[in-house]
Formats: structure tokens, C-alpha cells, sequence
């Protein structure tokens, strides 16, 4: 046997990003303020659902984008040019947001003037969910394109994740893609989580996810227009 000590640093790193990862949630919970961490591939559809999200309720809900990318603002001038807050982190070289860099985008956002804050994290299917962000929902999406086999080869992002959408509908018709094998795939690893095929071309499916988001949603999250401006009256989470 070498004499060599193994020091289980990753494990280390993990424990201390839980315990600050309850304290991000525990200061939004505080403000009022829902977070929706959105994780997928490159390209498969994480912005273009979050925009699809907001033009459906923008009028019910004060929401803020959180937009990590190894590099570039182009996501975050998107939500910016629909007039909402954006926070752009750039996380140089690291695949994936945790709970830090969460506490340091809440500083440039009014938690009190914002009732949904959703995070775009790192275009990756793996490291993405294994780092607890400090959001309240934990939400994967996969392509069609990307192939139904994803389940087996990536299972801790489907055992991980809250809701899982199934984005670019529109080509179930055009890829050999076997929606009732990835369900299945999918039921076995977590069978808690609901399935949902959309398009945000299309729209197809979208009323689906914006109904399984709502029922997460604790009710007392989002004022009514009326007390937006001026003084708003407190905004309570349900016991
Ligand atoms: N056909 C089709 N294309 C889509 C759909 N949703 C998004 N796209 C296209 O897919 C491409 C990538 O979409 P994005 O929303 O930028 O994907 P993303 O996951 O945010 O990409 P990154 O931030 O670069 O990782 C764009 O060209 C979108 O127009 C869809 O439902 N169907
Ligand atoms: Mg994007």
C-alpha cells in the first residue's frame, strides 16, 4: 500500500457550496424572490425559453435573468433589450455557476423588486448539476437534436433536475427520436419529475411548462400591478 493521503477536496467544495447555497436560498426566500436555475447544453434552448417565459409572465411577475457564459454578454443584452434586469457573469473558464457566484450576482439585483429571478447557468449537461446554486427550482432541458439516449449517459442531470423540457419539438417529426423510450429513461432515474415536450419556436407545450412552473411558485410570490410602483404592500411567502 503507498503512503500517499488522498484528501477528498472535491467533497470538501461540495459541502461548503450546500452550506452557502442555503443561505443564498434562505436571503431570496427572505426577499420574496423565486429562483429558477435553467441547465442544458449549448444551443439547446435555454435563453429562447426564458424569453418565451417572460413575454407570458412579465404582466403577473417582476422577473431578473442571471446570464452565466464562459465569456460574452450576448444573452444578457437580450433580456436587457426586453427591459429587464440582466446580471452577466462571466465565469472565465469555469463550466458551471455555484452558490457564490449566485451571491455575488444578487448584489447588483433588487431582490426587493423582483419576484422571479431565473439564472441561465453554463451550456453544459454535466457539472451544471452538481453544484447547488442556491435556486428554489432546478430545471433541465434537453434538444430533440441531442438524441433520446441523454438520460443514460448523463443521469445525474436528469436525476437532478425538477421539471425536465424536452425543447425543439418541432423536429420530432424529422429525428429518429423515441419520446416514450426517453420518458421511460427518464421515469427510471427520477420519477418525481414531470416531462415536458415544447417548442419555443412553435410554442407548442409552452402553456404546459408556464402551468408546472406556477405550481412551484409559493403563492404570495408576485405583487399585483397596482402595488408595483409607489409603496408596494409586503409580499409574503405561504407558511
Ligand atoms: N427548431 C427550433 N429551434 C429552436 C427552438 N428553441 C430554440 N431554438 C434555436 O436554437 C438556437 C439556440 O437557442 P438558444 O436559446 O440560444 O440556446 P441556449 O441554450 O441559450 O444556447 P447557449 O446560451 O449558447 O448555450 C437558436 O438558433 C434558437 O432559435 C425550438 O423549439 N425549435
Ligand atoms: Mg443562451
Amino acid at each position: 500500500m503507498s503512503g500517499t493521503r488522498i484528501v477528498q477536496i472535491r467533497q470538501e467544495i461540495l459541502a461548503e457550496n450546500r452550506i452557502e447555497a442555503g443561505a443564498v436560498r434562505e436571503r431570496l426566500t427572505r426577499a420574496c424572490c423565486h429562483m429558477v436555475n435553467v441547465m442544458a447544453s449549448p444551443g439547446a434552448g435555454k435563453t429562447s425559453l426564458i424569453i418565451r417565459t417572460i413575454e407570458r409572465l412579465r404582466e403577473q411577475f417582476r422577473i431578473a435573468v442571471i446570464e452565466a457564459d464562459l465569456d460574452s454578454t450576448v444573452d444578457a443584452d437580450k433580456i436587457t433589450a426586453l427591459g429587464l434586469p440582466a446580471v452577466q457573469l462571466e465565469t472565465g473558464g469555469y463550466c458551471h455557476v455555484d452558490a457564490r457566484m449566485t451571491n455575488a450576482a444578487l448584489e447588483h439585483l433588487d431582490l426587493e423588486k423582483t419576484d422571479l429571478l431565473f439564472l441561465e447557468n453554463v451550456g453544459n449537461l454535466i457539472c451544471t448539476a452538481q453544484s447547488d446554486t442556491g435556486a428554489h427550482l432546478n430545471v433541465a432541458i434537453l434538444s430533440v437534436p441531442e438524441g433520446d439516449d441523454k438520460p443514460l449517459k448523463y443521469p445525474v442531470m436528469f436525476s437532478y433536475a425538477d421539471i425536465i423540457l424536452l425543447n425543439k419539438s418541432d423536429y420530432l417529426e424529422l429525428e429518429e427520436f423515441d419520446l416514450e423510450a426517453f420518458r421511460q429513461r427518464v421515469a427510471t432515474l427520477n420519477p418525481a419529475a414531470p416531462v415536458c415536450p415544447l417548442s419555443c419556436r412553435t410554442g407548442r407545450g409552452l402553456d404546459e411548462w408556464v402551468h408546472l412552473l406556477m405550481e412551484r411558485i409559493p403563492r404570495g410570490i408576485g405583487a399585483p400591478a397596482s402595488e408595483r410602483s409607489g409603496n408596494p404592500a409586503p409580499r409574503r411567502l405561504s407558511p
